[in-house]
């Protein structure tokens, strides 16, 4: 309370302002003295996708408003430090939290403002329009390449956590765009998408061996493109000739890509995780950092990320040989580092990060738990890491599906006993937008 004009407060996002929040900021207004706890950005993406609008932007609208009397922010989701500081007389929020992952805030809310007799007060909540709502009808018509390519480094800056998955058309990439559960009190959904040559390739019944060439990759890349508007990272193999590398990585900007992964390979491609893939070779320090340079000075804006990636341990070069190109790649312009190792524990991977880190607190890593799945992305966050591929997930759960049908096709000699395994043609109908 000051001068006798209780104190109320208001936690919101305020990503997309609409008449929801201005009847909420309206009735607040009435009440008393209107402070905004505004969401930080790492506030925000604690429970759901880091917002358009950085916390400055977001803030500049919000002070402007004759409702607001003052903007402060909420570092967390939790709204209990703010309202400890400000002790306010009522606090106002939608009615929507009562239920979803709000809920568990609201509770705490009501807990602590009861100590000094504050209130809680529940606008009903304005049907039919939100800020997810807004966000997701705008990228309905997609987003600009600009947006897309810098949404990776805006996520990394604010989270410093990408979760990527595998996909390989358009289809998978509504999947990957879509998928979203609820749990443990946070929306989870993917942040990013990895074109993978492995399952790329496989989706087109040819070998991981680079006969994907750049023309049916950019035809890929658009189909996706079409359909969705996270950020993608390209799985570019060795990055081709040098001679080609500028080019290929200046034509992936155009598109709106964000990140290249190239290897530290050279000759004949092998999948790392093939068998036999010993006899691979890998390129010098000093060629490979070449072709990083190269492809940085080739590039048009600065948000397009060049992550190289190191196979040492896949060909058993040890340890220091993987900390060496690490340290000479990053120095020679590499956005990023990624670490791959078929082994079936996370050992390997843990002690480069955990070594890397010494020396280099910044540069992001990149992970790929294919063979060591039982590990959990919160340790190898812990550890250092930061963008997170599932690589070839998606195609892996196609294809035992559809080969499963088809038997069952052939032994049935009609579809019916097929049908329980299928999703309704009504569904499939629906997945993709008609316009
Ligand atoms: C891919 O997904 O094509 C990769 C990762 O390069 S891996 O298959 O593990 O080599
Ligand atoms: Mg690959």
């Amino acid at each position: 309370m000051s001068d006798g004009v209780p104190l109320v407060y208001v936690g919101m996002t305020g990503d997309m302002l609409h008449n929801g929040h201005i009847n909420i900021l309206n009735c607040a207004s009435q009440l008393g003295t209107v402070v905004v706890g505004l969401l930080t950005d790492q506030a925000v993406a604690s429970y759901k996708r880091v917002p358009v609008l950085d916390y400055n932007q977001r803030k500049s609208v919000i002070e402007q408003l004759r409702t607001v009397d003052r903007v402060v922010p909420q570092n967390t989701l939790d709204y209990l430090p703010n309202l400890l500081e400000l002790r306010p007389q009522y606090v106002v929020h939608g009615s929507d939290w009562k239920v979803g992952v709000q809920s568990g805030t609201r509770q705490a809310v009501i807990d602590t403002i009861s100590e000094w007799e504050g209130e809680l007060v529940e606008p009903d909540y304005t049907e039919g329009i939100s800020s997810t709502m807004m966000v997701s009808s705008l990228q309905s018509n997609g987003v600009s390449p600009e947006f897309r390519i810098s949404r990776m480094r805006r996520i990394l800056a604010v989270t410093g956590q990408i979760r990527a998955i595998e996909v390989h058309n358009g289809l998978t990439g509504i999947i990957a765009e879509e998928s979203s559960v609820v749990c443990e009190g946070e929306t989870r959904e993917f942040d990013a998408f990895w074109l993978s040559s492995l399952t790329h390739s496989a989706s087109k019944g040819k070998p991981d061996n680079q006969i994907v060439d750049s023309t049916m990759m950019t035809s890929t890349i658009n189909e996706i493109f079409d359909v969705t508007t996270k950020p993608m990272i390209v799985d570019l193999d060795n990055g081709g000739p040098i001679e080609h590398f500028g080019i290929n990585v200046r034509r992936l900007e155009r598109l709106g890509v964000s990140a290249v992964i190239i290897e530290d390979k050279i000759g004949k491609k092998r999948n790392s995780l093939f068998e036999d893939g010993i006899d691979q070779r890998q390129d010098s320090i000093e060629d490979f950092s070449k072709k990083i340079q190269l492809g940085k000075d080739a590039l048009v804006g600065s948000d397009f990320m060049i992550i190289a990636r190191i196979e040492s341990l896949i060909l058993n070069k040890g340890m220091d040989d993987a900390l060496e190109r690490a340290s000479a790649f990053v120095a020679s312009g590499a956005d990023g580092i990624m670490i791959h190792s078929k082994s079936k524990n996370a050992d390997e991977i843990l002690a480069f990060i955990r070594t890397f880190r010494e020396s280099d607190e910044t540069t992001p890593v990149v992970v790929v738990p294919s063979t060591y799945s039982s590990t959990r992305e919160d340790d190898l966050y812990a550890m250092g890491a930061n963008v997170i591929i599932y690589a070839n997930h998606l195609i892996r759960a196609a294809f035992p599906a559809m080969r499963r049908t088809a038997e069952t096709l052939l032994r049935e000699k009609r579809a019916l006993e097929a049908e329980e395994q299928l999703m309704p043609i009504s569904d499939i109908i629906r997945l993709v937008p008609v316009d």
